[in-house]
């Protein structure tokens, strides 16, 4: 349930939506290119009723392209760089065309080697996973992308902000248009989903985040100035430390900590590296691809055998929903992109 639930709201139909925020972006100054990319993936966000990466984003894009810290222009440089190894370095723009520009490699040597990574280096990074996980598994490969971000999280124990919310998101290829997917922060839940919480007024529920003197607190507003908590105490704690090293110190890229120290106060979007690997399930199984193809797909309908639902399956059906219907956005948000003046 959205924390908007029966505030007023502005009816906006898909193209409107994608419209909308290509004019804030290229208003704010960003390359059409860029521009674009950008606007698919919020759009895509919008469209299936992720309300932390959708629309909201976009004040805090026209913060990042203000902050003279971001390239508003640059073209990602794709390296060829092993036989399973894609480099795309995004030359501090935002990560979205420089993965655009890499995932056709990415999956063309999944295919021919079995497993292949892309490292995204030097970019800007604000959007969900999911979108990229679904062009990969559109190509026909399994994906798992990780990235750091800010180190707003506390570590198991701690009190202050050392990790990032660090999403990792993992997606399986299957017969018709929906695959396997899940996406999620290894905080409690994403700083975007917290900063909607602190807009609406509304409270949080214990165990997502503590105050400036490390104390727990239920006030959005609270904890977004003191530490968020990781989902899954240690465990999510061990996850996110581990996405730090893989797309951080792996890839020759910051951690969360060195993003934040970059930013240096300007508020701009984390500034690190991603990874992304691909696996051709083909190759891998090493037999019969369709019965294995047939064996996942038997663990799906054991799902719903007992009504449990798949991840993602929320996602389908709102995007089911907004392609018939449109959306409709929260006004106090609207507004807020409005105000931007473009
Ligand atoms: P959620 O906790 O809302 O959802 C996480 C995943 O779990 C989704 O795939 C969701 O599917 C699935 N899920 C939720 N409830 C159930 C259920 N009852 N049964 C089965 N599956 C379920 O996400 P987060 O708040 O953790 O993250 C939101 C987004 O924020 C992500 O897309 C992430 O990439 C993004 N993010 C980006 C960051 C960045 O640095 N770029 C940093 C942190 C987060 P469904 O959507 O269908 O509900
Ligand atoms: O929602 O945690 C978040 C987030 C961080 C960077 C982009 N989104």
């Amino acid at each position: 349930m959205s924390v908007f639930e029966a505030q007023e709201t502005v009816a906006l139909s898909i193209d409107e939506v994608f419209a909308l925020s290509r004019r804030v972006l290229t208003g704010a100054g960003l390359s059409v290119p860029h521009a674009e990319a950008v606007a698919r993936v919020i759009t895509a966000g919008e469209r299936d009723e992720c309300a932390s990466h959708g629309l909201y984003r976009l004040p805090g894009c026209v913060m990042t392209i203000r902050s003279g810290k971001m390239s508003l222009d640059a073209e990602p440089v794709i390296t060829d760089a092993s036989p399973a190894l894609v480099r795309a370095d995004a030359r501090h723009a935002y990560s979205l065309l420089a993965f655009e520009r890499a995932a056709p490699l990415l999956a063309q040597k999944a295919k021919e080697v079995g497993v292949a990574a892309l490292v995204i280096n030097n970019c800007f990074h604000f959007s969900a996973l999911w979108p990229e996980i679904e062009q990969l598994t559109g190509m026909g490969v399994a994906a798992l992308a990780m990235t750091p971000s800010h180190s707003w999280v506390a570590p198991a124990g701690g009190k202050r902000g050392l990790l990032g919310t660090n999403p990792i998101a993992f997606g399986w290829p299957r017969p018709g248009p929906h695959p396997y997917v899940f996406d999620f922060a290894t905080s409690a839940i994403a700083r975007g989903d917290m900063a909607l919480h602190d807009i609406a007024g509304k409270p949080i529920p214990e165990g997502w985040g503590v105050d400036a003197e490390g104390r727990p607190t239920t006030n959005a507003r609270a904890a977004l100035d003191g530490a968020m908590l990781t989902f899954g105490g240690h465990k999510g704690s061990a996850l996110s430390t581990m996405i730090e090293l893989m797309a951080g110190p792996l890839i020759g890229d910051l951690t969360s900590r060195e993003s934040m120290a970059f930013d240096d106060g300007a508020k701009a979007a984390p500034m690190h590296g991603e990874l992304i690997l691909a696996f051709d399930p083909d190759l891998m199984g090493g037999g019969d691809a369709a019965v294995n193809a047939a064996r996942a797909e038997a663990l799906f309908a054991a799902f719903a055998d007992q009504d449990a639902r798949l991840p993602s399956h929320r996602r389908y059906e709102a995007r089911a929903r907004s392609l018939a219907d449109g959306v409709r956005t929260p006004k106090v948000l609207y507004d807020q992109i409005v105000a931007l003046g473009f």
